[in-house]
């Protein structure tokens, strides 16, 4: 199987992240920001992540991929309850987590911007949803600060290092996958449980975190 994505897109995330927990082996294709016909030819749109299942069929949304992968294989790894409390604190913490990520997205060296046209597309379509990106680096104290204070909240969450809820469900890919993208951003003080949160989903997804090219 081909999973078609961009590095830093944490709806992608989610999806590699399946592939890691589960042991199935996949092969990631990361496509340049700025092809769309690539994924226009498969799915009709320009959008990430898509599951190529076998040549020529093709299985979009990350929450389906990774229902599909977890459902071909016993046992089943999503049997937890999800904790309302995570979908909340994700929804408030959602403006200042990818107003860090974003504009340092587009400085970073992903392999989806190998193309000046693909790093200048992705600057060009994000700025015009998530602001201009050269005033978001400016307010990245503010909103570091602010951060730091839900993370702190985010602690007394986690129950477990391997599964936030103490046995994993949805909430650990839609955590993950955003904790992944803040880390991305350099000087962001972590509390040990949620470092511990993000070191092992990490290791056991194999999705690796952002630290060593942190901006
Ligand atoms: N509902 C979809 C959302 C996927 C999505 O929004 N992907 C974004 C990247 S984060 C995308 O491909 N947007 C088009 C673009 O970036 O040009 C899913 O869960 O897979």
């Amino acid at each position: 199987m081909k999973l078609y994505v961009y590095d830093h897109c944490p709806f992608c995330v989610k999806a590699r992240m399946i592939f890691g927990l589960k042991k199935v082996p996949v092969t990631v294709e990361f496509v340049l920001n700025d092809d769309e016909a690539t994924p226009v030819s498969m799915i009709g749109k320009k959008m990430t992540p898509i599951l190529e299942i076998e040549p020529g069929n093709y299985l979009p949304e990350s929450l389906d991929i990774i229902h599909f992968i977890d459902q071909s294989k016993t046992p089943k790894l999503l049997t937890g309850e999800r904790n309302p409390a995570i979908t909340q604190w994700l929804e408030k913490t959602g403006e200042a987590i990818y107003g860090l990520a974003v504009p340092r997205f587009a400085q970073a060296d992903l392999a989806e911007f190998s193309t000046r046209e693909a790093r200048r597309y992705f600057t060009e379509n994000k700025e015009a949803m998530f602001g201009n990106f050269q005033l978001l680096m400016e307010s990245s104290e503010a909103l570091i600060r602010i951060t730091e204070q839900y993370l702190l909240e985010l602690d007394k969450l986690i129950k477990s290092p391997s599964a936030c809820n103490g046995e994993l469900s949805e909430d650990d890919f839609h955590l993950f996958a955003a904790l992944r993208s803040l880390s991305i951003t350099r000087g962001v003080k972590i509390p040990q449980g949620v470092k511990s949160y993000m070191e092992q989903m990490s290791q056991l997804s194999l999705v690796p975190l952002y630290h060593d090219i942190a901006i």
